[in-house]
């Protein structure tokens, strides 16, 4: 057995049991039924990382991306809305799948195995790439070039903020919406992120709307090289322009709590 399928092994028999860390009762405004349609669409993005590892050793599939440790970004798709335009990282399938779970007729399976599989059929590459991203759930693809979606999303935002003030002709995202922005730790600190901070902060500082949530997925490590602890919050906090919230992103109440 590999390690992952130990892991693998360790979860099913540790929830079948009811053997969870400790810890006390989860707090905050996240509703019974939300927190189970969190829970479900975290354990489908694990099934999916497990399938890619085996469609992979079977030839069927290429490219395999984890999103193992980030499913709690389930958690801030069920704080937004389904039109609320999302600029994921890599490793939010779990915010995908939540999002596929707010509107009728999804397959998220379906279409991320497509994706592995490198299919024509792929509904968002056509098969070029294994991408998340969905038309119809409001998440354009992005490139494997880190941090290059986030001067589109402050764009984006700048746009919806301008609409609201000079209402286009043709409207493609709701005036009420925000744009979400997801990223790994290790990609705030590259020179195009930190220039799509600067323009955002840059903007709101003068109280020119810019509806943006930005998300740091802060795993402590980009690729090889460790983020040095505390970085993140040290960098962020005090930034004119940007309010700045932590969470625990392995506790979907605070996930919830944070991002609502
Ligand atoms: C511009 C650019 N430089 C380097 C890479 C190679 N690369 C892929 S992932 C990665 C690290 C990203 O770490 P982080 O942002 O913390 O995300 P994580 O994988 O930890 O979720 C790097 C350097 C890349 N894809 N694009
Ligand atoms: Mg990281």
């Amino acid at each position: 057995m590999d390690r992952a399928e130990i892991v693998h092994k360790n979860f099913l028999s540790r929830v079948a049991s009811g053997d969870l860390p400790p810890g006390d009762p989860p707090v905050g405004p996240l509703s019974r039924e939300a927190a189970v349609a969190i829970f479900r669409a975290a354990c489908l993005s694990r099934a999916l990382d497990r399938k890619s590892r085996a469609m992979q050793r079977a030839g069927q599939g290429y490219y395999t991306i984890g999103s193992s440790g980030h499913e709690g970004m389930a958690a801030v798709a069920a704080a937004l809305r389904p039109d609320d335009i999302a600029f994921l990282h890599y490793r939010d399938a779990a915010f995908q799948i939540a999002r596929a779970g707010q509107l009728p007729g999804q397959t998220p399976a379906w279409d991320m195995a497509l994706s592995f599989a490198c299919s024509t059929e792929d509904p968002i590459s056509g098969g070029r790439h294994k991408v998340l991203g969905s038309k119809a759930l409001m998440i354009p693809p992005q490139t494997s070039t880190i941090a290059s979606h986030l001067p589109k999303a402050v764009g984006a935002a700048y746009g919806l903020g301008l609409a609201r003030r000079r209402p286009p002709e043709h409207r493609l995202l709701p005036a009420d919406g925000i744009v979400m922005c997801s990223f790994g730790d290790a990609s705030a600190n590259h020179s195009t992120a930190q220039g799509a901070f600067n323009t955002a902060a840059w903007t709101a500082f003068q109280s020119v709307p810019l509806p943006l949530l930005f998300v740091c997925e802060d795993n402590g490590i980009g690729i090889s090289v460790k983020t040095p602890k505390g970085w993140i919050a040290a960098n962020f906090a005090h930034r004119p322009g940007l309010r700045y919230m932590a969470c625990d992103g392995l506790d979907i109440y605070d996930t919830y709590r944070a991002a609502t």
